[in-house]
């Protein structure tokens, strides 16, 4: 039985959402399921008690950034990741396969793996398909994610398609250099750009693998959303119904419900504590810029319906006014809004599906957020 496997509890019956138990060496989630990205061996501003208390059980760090600092060997000598930054919930690792394609000039692709220069020192570096396996199994993490290409878009079919046959390629060697998937488990990742005939050839040679889960990449990369959305139309129904599915870097409330309609499990993404940290708080009202002069006299919580530390202690006009004057708990009250609101999104999602009234759900959710009249 591999490390980690997802428990289907069940089918929507008028979209493909499905309601599930992801079980992995450190505990077991509900999905669907939002990750918080934690790219530094941290999820920023925030410590584990409060990941825990807004109701994350399962996050996400970078294999590039551990890999450039502190290095993977401290990391193992700390006792794993886990170990290391004090978080006993799950971990995925991304493989860096995103970052070092996102440095641009600063790279040069080969067959065999990916030359860089660190965006840290312009030292000299390189990842491969072993190199990147081998890190995230000295940071021990639960899931760990193949290296591949995220493709660029737009692309040409041509570029698409050699770009994605080296991701599979690359994923066999992945799967032969993980020695440890009695605690590791190994995804692979969908790409093939835009292009149906590619994401079929894609999911027909990754699946054949028989992985413990499955994520589709290269999506939301700068394309149209419609597109984005037909693309997962006709990707989501080529994996297996067994296994976990991960939409990478993907977490604006409105694609996290296309993408549940559409099948997905897993999600993850830097938005909502990004743009907490620049000062915009999610509501259930839509995106409340709280830096603005237009709350400097509002007394009310972020968002009246949350339940959050921030929302259960503060207004609008004290956060507004730590952001204005630099001071940090303005950040951290910031980042603990908008990851509880993604979690309570989700914790509503979930009981949407198990109560068979996911479309209302989503009508009403997209009239309040602004999306729809
Ligand atoms: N591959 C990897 N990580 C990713 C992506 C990908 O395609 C994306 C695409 N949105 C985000 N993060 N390895
Ligand atoms: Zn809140």
């Amino acid at each position: 039985m591999p490390a980690v496997r997802l428990e289907v509890l069940k089918e929507d019956t008028r979209t493909k959402a499905r309601l599930g138990k992801l079980h992995t060496p450190h505990g077991v989630i509900n999905t669907p399921v939002f990750m918080p990205v934690g790219t530094q061996a941290t999820v920023k501003t925030m410590n584990p008690e409060e990941l825990k208390e807004i109701g994350a059980g399962i996050i996400l760090s970078n294999t590039y950034h551990l890999f450039l600092r502190p290095g993977q060997e401290l990391i193992r000598e700390a006792g794993g990741l886990h170990s290391f930054m004090h978080w006993d919930g799950a971990i995925l690792t991304d493989s860096g396969g995103f970052q070092v394609f996102s440095l641009g000039d600063l790279r040069k692709i080969t067959e065999e793996g990916v030359e860089f220069r660190s965006h840290l020192d312009g030292s000299r570096q390189f990842l491969s398909p072993e190199i990147a396996t081998q890190v995230q199994m000295a940071l021990g993490s639960d899931i760990v994610m193949a290296f591949d290409e995220c493709t660029p878009y737009p692309a040409t079919r041509e570029y698409a398609k050699a770009s994605m046959e080296r991701t599979t390629r690359w994923l066999k060697r992945c799967k032969e250099t993980l020695t440890t998937t009695d605690r590791q488990s190994l995804f692979g990742i969908v790409q093939g750009s835009m292009f149906e005939d590619l994401r079929k050839q894609s999911a027909a040679e990754i699946t054949e693998l028989d992985l413990p889960g499955y994520a589709i990449g290269g999506l939301s990369v700068g394309e149209p959303k419609e597109l984005m959305y037909e693309v997962m139309d006709y990707t989501v129904p080529l994996l297996p119904k067994d296994r976990p599915r991960y939409l990478m870097g993907v977490g604006s409330p409105d694609a996290l419900i296309e993408g549940v309609m559409r099948g997905i499990d897993m999600f993850d993404c830097v938005l909502p504590t990004r743009i907490a940290r620049n000062g915009t708080a999610m509501t259930r009202y839509g995106k409340l810029v709280v830096r603005n002069a237009a709350v400097a006299h509002d007394f009310m919580p972020i968002d009246p319906t949350c339940d959050c530390y921030a929302c259960r202690n503060y207004s609008r006009a004290y956060i507004r006014h730590l952001l204005k004057a630099d001071e940090i708990l303005g950040l951290r009250l910031m980042s603990i809004h908008n990851l509880r609101f993604l979690q309570t999104l989700m914790k509503e999602i979930r009981e949407a599906i198990a109560e068979d009234r996911l479309p209302e759900y989503r009508q009403k959710f997209f009239t309040d957020y602004g999306y729809l009249d």
